[in-house]
């Protein structure tokens, strides 16, 4: 294939030109929250976008790098930050770097060994994720959180228990403040 270059905007997250753009509702997101009664009203009352993905798709083989950004709107389902779902890669020896490019969020990190770890991120936070390391970002401001990533076109993405039972951790706002609380689903996987 021949070199190629795109435009990333960095304020409104958009690729130009996207050949794969994803939008997900709070319905795509059911169960994953905390709060259901709050997750039932919301969806009944208008379904809010929750966050949009523009990657540019190349060929899924060995070698090759996919990129992507992800805008992540700005609220709260119940007391809980909009975040995205979180996922293993299908090919778990994948790493991945995110960039924050606008707005304020958190980095969630997890692996199935049960380390946790939590990154706050802002414009110019470059986060790396490790290999076997489940990941999971929430906007934890009150303006859409952009960030651009990059990892191996192979990688594919395992959501199984994650959209069961989510993190070790749930970021909810506890006094206008962003809180880590333990997550109460756990333990019952
Ligand atoms: C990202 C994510 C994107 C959306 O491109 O796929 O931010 O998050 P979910 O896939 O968890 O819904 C990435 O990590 N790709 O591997
Ligand atoms: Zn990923």
């Amino acid at each position: 294939m021949s070199p190629f270059a795109i435009t990333l905007d960095f304020q409104r997250g958009v690729l130009e030109p996207c050949n794969n753009f994803v939008q997900r509702h709070l319905s795509d997101m059911r169960g994953m929250y905390l709060d259901a009664a709050a997750t039932e009203k919301a969806t009944k009352k208008g379904d809010p976008l929750l966050y949009e993905v523009y990657q540019y798709d190349i060929p899924f083989e060995t070698g090759q790098l996919l990129v992507v950004t992800t805008v992540l709107q700005s609220g709260k389902v119940g007391d809980e930050y909009y975040m995205t779902k979180g996922h293993f890669h299908e090919k778990e020896d994948t790493a991945e770097v995110y960039l924050g490019l606008q707005g304020r969020g958190c980095l969630l990190l997890e692996t199935a060994g049960g380390d946790f770890e939590a990154l706050p991120v802002k414009p110019g936070t470059l986060t790396y994720i490790p290999p076997y390391w489940a990941h999971r970002m929430v906007n934890t401001g009150e303006e859409n959180f952009v960030f651009f990533g990059v990892y191996p076109a192979d990688a594919g993405h395992n959501y199984g228990d994650i959209e069961k039972t989510g993190f070790a951790k749930v970021l909810v706002a506890k006094d206008g403040q962003p809180t880590l609380v333990p997550n109460p689903k756990r333990g019952k996987r």
